[in-house]
């Protein structure tokens, strides 16, 4: 089996890379290590930039996101009795956040991809990849199969084969936090609003908005922390206490996890005819929301780069996108990192510190030139 471009992983990244690539006319197969159900229940992020939602529409895959999704231009910051709107979309000349939660998303992409009958082998993980093969292990099957292609697309997020393969190569720069956040989806009766960043002597909560029913919530915890740590009451507890209000008994509270919180960045995003897209080759923290967005735009560059590679001619049409978008992964993950640490920090109880984000905080809400310069950077402008 031959195509020209082997997609491992039916993620944001991979999936927005298909369809571009299906609509320039380029041949590519898709290889998703799990089923379609799991992909499409699988609630992630929710935070679509201005810039990301541009992209989609340009391909015509957010109608979607643009009919059922709703849009955010401002946050809550919270500490002590304040409450302080940043309204960032009055500083970025209208431009905001639209919330789409990822499963949906990826179930749009993968309905737009197979629609035009594109091919998505789900129950393939890839196995091992070289710069023309691709490795797939089918389902019940005793051997492995071989796909040759001339690109390989590494987009099978942090935990894929592509990154892993790929790491020797180029190198790879990581960074673990101290602390770890617990994050549930939660239903409270009566509907969910904007988010919320709280800055609480006990440690950070969170609130984003996902659905007109869900939010996701985050809360800062130690690093040993377990899941069995924080029984429902408990999240319950906490967020009511750090947010500054009670969340009703009846919130229904749903895919509970403890999240360690690390960066990390791959040395270079391609090796030969292999690149990596999205989380293969770039982690950041939930803080600033810039992760799925930079998996979106990492699948834009790299199809029209081949784009023009098949059309004109272009040569090695790898290493700009490569240099490219690692140079943008970098600005993320300094904006996540500076995110991260304006709200969270591994010393809850130490008066200092927190003395020095709630400056920072307020430094934020009441300089207009720095406010601006956030608002830009938050919105992906
Ligand atoms: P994904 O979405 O992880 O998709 C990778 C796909 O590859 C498959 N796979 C394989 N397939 C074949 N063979 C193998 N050997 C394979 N190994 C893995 C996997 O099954 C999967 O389908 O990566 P991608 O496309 O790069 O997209 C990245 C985003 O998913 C990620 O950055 C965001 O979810 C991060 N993130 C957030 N990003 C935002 O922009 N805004 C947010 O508000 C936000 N909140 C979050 C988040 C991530 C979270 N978690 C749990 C990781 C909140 C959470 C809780």
């Amino acid at each position: 089996v031959r195509t020209q471009v082997v997609v491992i992983g039916a993620g944001p990244a991979g999936l927005v890379l298909a369809n571009a690539l299906q609509q320039a006319g380029i041949d590519c197969v898709v290889a998703e290590r799990e089923t379609r159900r799991h992909v499409v229940n699988r609630a992630r992020a929710g935070m679509l930039e201005h810039r990301t939602v541009e992209l989609l529409r340009g391909l015509g895959l957010a109608d979607g996101l643009l009919a059922k999704g709703s849009r955010r231009s401002s946050c809550e910051f919270r500490w002590d009795d304040r409450r302080v709107v940043l309204r960032y979309g009055e500083l970025t000349g209208g431009r905001e956040h639209h919330v789409y939660p990822q499963q949906h998303l990826v179930a749009d992409l993968l309905d737009a991809f197979t629609a035009h009958g594109g091919t998505v082998l789900f129950s393939h993980p890839a196995v091992a990849l070289s710069a023309g093969t691709v490795t797939l292990w089918p389902p019940r099957a005793v051997a492995p199969i071989d796909i040759g292609c001339d690109f390989v697309a590494g987009c099978d997020g942090f935990h894929g084969i592509s990154r892993r393969t790929l790491h020797e190569h180029v190198g790879l720069h990581e960074r673990s936090y101290p602390f770890g956040w617990v994050t549930a989806l939660i239903q409270p009766p009566g509907g969910t609003d904007e988010v919320v960043y709280a800055l609480h002597p006990n440690g950070f909560a969170g609130r984003m908005p996902r659905t007109a029913t869900t939010s996701r919530c985050y809360l800062q915890c130690a690093t040993a922390d377990q899941v069995r740590d924080w029984p429902d009451e408990r999240v319950r507890d906490e967020l009511g206490r750090r947010l500054g209000e009670a969340l009703p008994v009846r919130a229904e509270i749903a895919e509970k996890s403890v999240m360690r919180l690390r960066s990390s960045m791959v040395g270079g995003m391609t090796h030969a005819n292999v690149a990596l897209l999205g989380d293969a080759a770039h982690l950041v923290t939930p803080a600033g929301a810039k992760g799925m967005n930079l998996a979106v735009q990492d699948a834009v560059a790299l199809a029209d780069g081949l784009r023009v590679h098949y059309r004109e001619g272009l040569r090695d049409p790898l290493p700009r996108y490569g240099r490219e978008r690692l140079d943008k992964a970098w600005l993320a993950q300094e904006f996540s990192h500076w995110m991260l640490d304006l709200i969270s920090g591994p010393e809850p109880g130490d008066p200092f510190a927190r003395n020095l984000r709630l400056a920072r905080v307020r430094r934020l809400l009441e300089s207009r030139s720095f406010a601006t310069a956030f608002a830009r950077t938050y919105v992906g402008m």
